[in-house]
């Protein structure tokens, strides 16, 4: 057993969690200020989304110096001090490496572009000008992804915003340099890392296959070898391709890899075959549950999985599937106990605790990410009407989940003094911490217990280790599994949608262990209200 098989991670997008020097911005003294409320809520990895120098184009994705603290953030003394003081409550950080690009601004890309004959023109991916662009390739922030750099009349590879040049992995020094980056991080004191994009650090530009590509394990592998392998860190890769078979390969158990990778699989459910993400359907929820019952019961004993409905690029979960009107406080609890009684890691995104819903602004200049700008840019071009392209981002821009974390109720929700670099929700008067906290039907009192459960309680090794079997597996609005652990089980109801609904079930001898309404079993059947997730426990204890 790995000890972060036992972990929770707590997401923080440090722009948005905390201001402590009236800027508006978050930063890391804001953060460290809130550490009592992460232990509090019983945490104990943060997961710190990029805090590097950086231009912020893609907000922090887009790294200039990985041994330097972005200005807005504070200093390199502020990161040590927040380490020192997160492990001081039993908390652990895990740094964000983007590491498949660079910003344009790094040291290594100004050299690079000067000409062909500098040793650090072979870190990027160059393509001659021979009049046009090198190939049709789309950058998945929409546009093409070569732009021309004039010093050596040549095109550079960018995946993502013209100022996130890809690195050339094939190309040794870059890897021994990523290495070198990770090492240094580790002798510091953090406890782990979350690889951005890491399964495109390998390409087959010819055959257009941007990820996947041919090295890729080879190269995960040495870098595990040369980097965090002696090391005891939680390591997690975020893999948008990811199959059940190929998070057998990341995380296989023998630690050679990855500690787990995050599976997008049944997050891509709503999205149309072949679009872009902008263009999404219904969720079918028999889906969904066979896509997470894969997961959990070919993963077992054979990997390990990291849980999560939520992050920095996408919608908030209760806006997505769940009903953030009026029944926001019993769907939040209800995906909240469906992740965190599965086999894995669970990883809660800041605000999620709190049921912290999406954000509608009507007023475009009221955004602020690079990826949402760039589609409406290309949207208005293709002629789609003002409204549709509303609709997509009040859906799923990823500026949903990245407004100010809601503190309490006074002015810009407690998050900062003076006005945010991004609006607050207007829904923070009632949706805040300290209006949830010592509530103890909140959002967050539930998370609580989720997590006491999982790490504090009789069951911990049960949600650890057991079994997984899904239970009424056709029924249309019913998301309902059991553990088994020796003598104990656990069952996890779950109505997905917002009708009442009646199940043939004998409550006889079951006690129920958490609920998000006042239940009274019936012997009979069982009544499941709105989004109701009832945990009940059976066998001969
Ligand atoms: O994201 C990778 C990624 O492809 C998507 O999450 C992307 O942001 C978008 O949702 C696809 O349409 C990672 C980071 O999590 C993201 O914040 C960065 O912008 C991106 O890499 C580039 O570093
Ligand atoms: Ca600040």
């Amino acid at each position: 057993m790995y000890w972060w098989q036992e972990s929770v991670v707590y997401q923080i997008y440090p722009r948005s969690f905390k201001d402590s020097n009236h800027d508006g911005i978050g930063d890391l003294q804001g953060i460290i200020s809130k550490l009592p409320y992460l232990h509090y809520l019983g945490v104990d990895m943060i997961w710190l989304c990029p805090v590097y120098a950086s231009p912020n184009e893609d907000n922090g994705y887009d790294i200039s110096d990985y041994f330097d603290i972005m200005r807005d953030f504070g200093s390199m003394a502020d990161m040590d001090q927040l380490i020192a003081e997160a492990k001081h409550f039993g908390i652990g950080i895990m740094m964000d490496i983007v590491a498949n690009h660079t910003s344009s601004e790094h040291a290594w890309f100004k050299e690079a572009k000067k000409s062909k004959n500098n040793p650090y023109h072979a870190y990027y991916i160059f393509k001659e000008n021979l009049g046009e662009i090198p190939s049709d390739l789309q950058s998945i922030f929409l546009g093409s992804a070569w732009e021309l750099s004039p010093d050596t009349n040549e095109f550079y590879l960018h995946m993502f915003a013209k100022g996130q040049p890809d690195l050339n992995w094939d190309h040794k020094s870059v890897r021994d340099a990523i290495y070198q980056i990770l090492n240094w991080w580790m002798d510091k004191g953090i406890k782990g890392f979350r690889f951005d994009v890491i399964d495109m650090i390998s390409k087959d530009l010819d055959k257009k296959k941007i990820s996947d590509g041919p090295n890729l394990h080879t190269y995960i592998t040495e870098m595990n070898q040369k980097s965090y392998g002696s090391r005891d860190v939680l390591t997690v890769g975020e893999t948008w391709g990811a199959t059940v078979e190929k998070a057998l390969k990341y995380s296989n158990l023998d630690g050679s890899e990855f500690s787990m990778i995050f599976n997008f699989s049944h997050i891509l459910l709503d999205q149309a075959q072949g679009k872009e993400k902008w263009d999404f359907i219904d969720l079918d929820l028999l889906s969904l549950k066979r896509v997470l019952a894969e997961q959990q019961i070919q993963m077992h004993g054979r990997g390990w999985n990291s849980l999560f409905w939520n992050n920095h690029d996408l919608p908030r979960i209760v806006s997505r599937w769940g009903n953030d009107k009026e029944y926001r406080v019993q769907s939040s609890k209800m995906f909240g106990t469906l992740s965190h009684f599965m086999q894995g890691t669970p990883y809660i995104y800041q605000g999620e605790e709190l049921g912290m819903t999406n954000v509608v602004f009507e007023d475009l200049n009221d955004y602020r990410d690079i990826e949402t700008f760039n589609m409406i840019n290309q949207r208005l071009n293709q002629g789609y009407e003002m409204n549709s392209i509303l609709d997509s981002i009040h859906k799923i821009g990823r500026d949903n989940a990245r407004t100010p974390f809601q503190w309490s109720s006074q002015a810009h929700a407690g998050f900062s003094d003076v006005e945010p670099w991004i609006k607050v929700n207007p829904n923070y008067i009632d949706i805040n911490v300290e209006k949830q906290m010592h509530d103890q039907d909140s959002v967050l009192e539930y998370y609580r217990k989720l997590i006491k459960l999982r790490k504090n309680s009789e069951y911990q090794d049960l949600i650890r280790d057991g079994d997984f079997e899904l239970m009424y597996e056709d029924h249309p609005d019913v998301f309902a599994y059991n553990r088994k652990l020796g003598s104990q089980r656990l069952e996890v109801i779950c109505n997905f949608h917002g009708k009442v609904i009646t199940l043939p079930y004998s409550t006889k001898s079951k006690r129920v262990l958490l609920s998000n309404y006042e239940e009274v079993l019936d012997q009979q059947d069982l009544v499941l209200r709105p989004y109701a997730a009832i945990v009940l426990t059976a066998g001969d204890e």
